[in-house]
């Protein structure tokens, strides 16, 4: 049987030095879930910093829309082992949103639509590493992959990467959010393979 050179698997080989140990490079965008999508009316939508923070912050969906915007393209890893590389995402800088929250605070809980949480230090949140995103290739964020817009912090495993996000609740301690109370790893990097708690 003759067996086409695309499929096998060259271009794993090819781009060995993008993904991480213990990962597959898959061309299929998975959609992983722990619940129902939820809908949320754009009239009702907002992103909201709160916490340990003065003065909470909220933006609606137009002044979302309207803040600075970056287009840029980056590699997802996935703790179920697989890997996305090269997806392109609009959306707005998380250096942009916290700027408008001065905060001591050394620790962020995602908290979404659904009820779903994830926390991070905010340093991964901040130096141009993480943004809420509503475009993915250049259309609307599909629902099932987080739309209206979803968090996005490609350093690290992709759960981290909340979906639905409504918000940023700034913490002084730092708390285990939803995977990580169930054994994800509290930090989850990829190139070391922090994928369960004690990796
Ligand atoms: N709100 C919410 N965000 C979430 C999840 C979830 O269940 N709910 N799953 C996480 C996990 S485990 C992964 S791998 C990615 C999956 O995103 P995708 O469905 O767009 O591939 O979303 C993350 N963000
Ligand atoms: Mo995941």
């Amino acid at each position: 049987m003759a067996i086409s050179r695309g499929f096998r698997g060259r271009r794993v080989t090819e781009d060995t030095g993008r993904v991480p140990p213990g990962q597959y490079v898959t061309k299929d965008f998975p959609v992983l879930s722990a619940g129902p999508t939820p809908q949320t009316r754009l009239d009702s939508w907002s992103f909201t910093i709160r916490g340990a923070v003065e003065e909470p912050v909220a933006w609606s969906w137009e002044e979302f829309r309207s803040l600075p915007r970056e287009t840029f393209t980056v590699d997802i890893h996935c703790v179920t082992k697989w890997t996305k590389l090269g997806t392109t995402w609009s959306g707005v800088s998380l250096d942009t949103l916290l700027a408008a929250a001065p905060t001591e605070a050394a620790f962020a809980m995602a908290f979404a639509d659904g009820g779903y949480t994830t926390n991070l230090p905010l340093a991964d949140l901040r130096g141009g590493r993480a943004w809420v995103v509503d475009e993915y290739h250049g259309q609307p964020l599909d629902p099932e992959h987080g739309g209206p817009a979803r968090l996005l912090v490609p350093h690290l495993y992709f759960w981290k990467s909340a979906k639905w996000v409504r918000g940023l609740e700034l913490r002084s301690v730092d708390q285990p959010g939803f995977w990580e109370m169930f054994g994800y790893h509290n930090y989850g990097d990829p190139w070391r393979e922090q994928r369960y708690s004690g990796d």
